[in-house]
């Protein structure tokens, strides 16, 4: 008896959303590392800089990665999205997707998307993961964007991430806070380096009707009339300023400027023979005040990966080196009083000269 293979199967989809360096793309390793052995994942990621770098963070994996850089998922690059979902879909046939949108993403219109025609028969959306940090509690800027909660209230499993950093407070907040979601509640895990059961994944969805937070809620229903539209107004505050030219003082380093919900980010493209002086660079990141700040690129010891969250973390030699991603950095802080003046772009414009500083001469290979 043959077995007749249906025509067109709906694909596992899961969201893998949560604010700016909590932990996703640490969840998503964690997953892909439980995969059976006879399935194909693929891993879509959107982020806020105009050169991803959660792609060559993945890349020892062995999952196929599609990268859609520049803003969020939802709005600029919403044509971006279809085409590179549409794009793993067609080469890879994948046994499940996974997608990690920007943390300054709107997961609310990504799940609208991904539940309407034409992806609503070719894809299953599966439980929406949302990473947090209990520490973000205690910090309004977090707790009070709109985006953070935008994020929490369309969890179907809540992961808070990074215990090993909390203090016994952020875990009492975090327990006072889960007891004070609307129900129905996400099934909430606490743990660290994204550990979680794969099997989470399959979690049921729940109806999010009824979200607690203002913000998520007044986002929800400004967006509620337009359909499959996705020409929604952008009353969230999105704006993305782009210099496609390399700047002319960076040689031939591609600088890449966006602005959106409250941060700016720059990212650099280097040309692939640049090598950084290791000591340089370390000190560079270490004075950076930026929210995150990653890369992937090399120094006189090798690759190196760059993922540091505010104060935390920094450079870490990468086992495997990239076969495919040229050199990178992306560099995200909250905006200034002085949005858009001169002492913003100063400040990037800063960043830019150090790095230069800290580049060695090419190598020669
Ligand atoms: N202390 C601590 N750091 C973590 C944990 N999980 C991830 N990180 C670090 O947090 C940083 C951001 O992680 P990443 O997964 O890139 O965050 P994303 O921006 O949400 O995708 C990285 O330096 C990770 O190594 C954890 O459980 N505890
Ligand atoms: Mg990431």
């Amino acid at each position: 008896m043959s077995r007749t293979e249906p025509a067109h199967r709906d694909i596992p989809v899961n969201l893998v959303t949560g604010f700016l360096g909590v932990g996703k793309t640490t969840t998503i390793r964690a997953v892909l590392a439980q995969r059976p052995q006879d399935e194909r994942w693929a891993v879509l990621v959107n982020e806020f800089g105009e050169i991803g770098v959660d792609g060559g963070l993945l890349a020892d994996t062995g999952v196929r990665t599609e990268e859609i850089p520049g803003g969020c998922l939802c709005c600029v690059s919403a044509q971006m999205f279809t085409v590179g979902l549409n794009r793993l879909i067609r080469q890879q046939q994948p046994d499940r997707i996974l997608i990690e949108p920007t943390g300054l993403g709107h997961p609310a219109e990504i799940i609208r998307t991904l539940t309407a025609p034409p992806y609503d028969t070719a894809l299953d959306l599966r439980a929406t993961v949302t990473v947090m940090d209990a520490r973000h509690l205690a910090s309004p800027r977090h707790r009070e964007h709109p985006n953070w909660n935008d994020q929490i209230a369309v969890a179907d499993v809540l992961i808070a991430n990074k215990a090993d950093a909390w203090s016994e407070a952020d875990r009492e907040a975090l327990h006072a806070f889960v007891a004070g979601l609307p129900a129905p509640r996400p099934r909430v895990i606490e743990t660290r380096e994204g550990h979680i059961d794969a099997a989470l994944l399959d979690a049921a969805r729940l109806e999010h009707g009824g979200a607690l937070f203002p913000e998520a809620r007044a986002y929800l229903s400004a967006n509620a009339d337009d359909g499959h539209d996705h020409g929604h107004d952008h009353d969230h505050g999105h704006e993305h300023e782009h210099d496609h030219a390399p700047a002319s003082d960076t040689g031939d380093w591609v600088v890449i400027d966006n602005r959106g919900d409250g941060f700016v980010g720059r990212s650099w493209r280097f040309p692939t023979s640049t090598v950084f002086d290791h000591a340089a660079l370390e000190a560079l990141i270490r004075e950076q005040d930026a929210d995150r700040l990653k890369g992937v690129l090399q120094t006189e010891r090798g690759w190196q990966q760059i993922n540091r969250v505010e104060r935390d973390g920094g450079l870490e030699a990468l086992a495997t080196p990239p076969d495919t991603t040229p050199p990178r950095l992306e560099l995200i802080r909250a905006e200034s009083g002085d949005r858009g003046g001169r002492e913003e772009l100063e400040a990037l414009n800063a960043v830019d000269r150090a790095l230069r500083r800290a580049a060695r001469l090419p190598a020669d290979d």
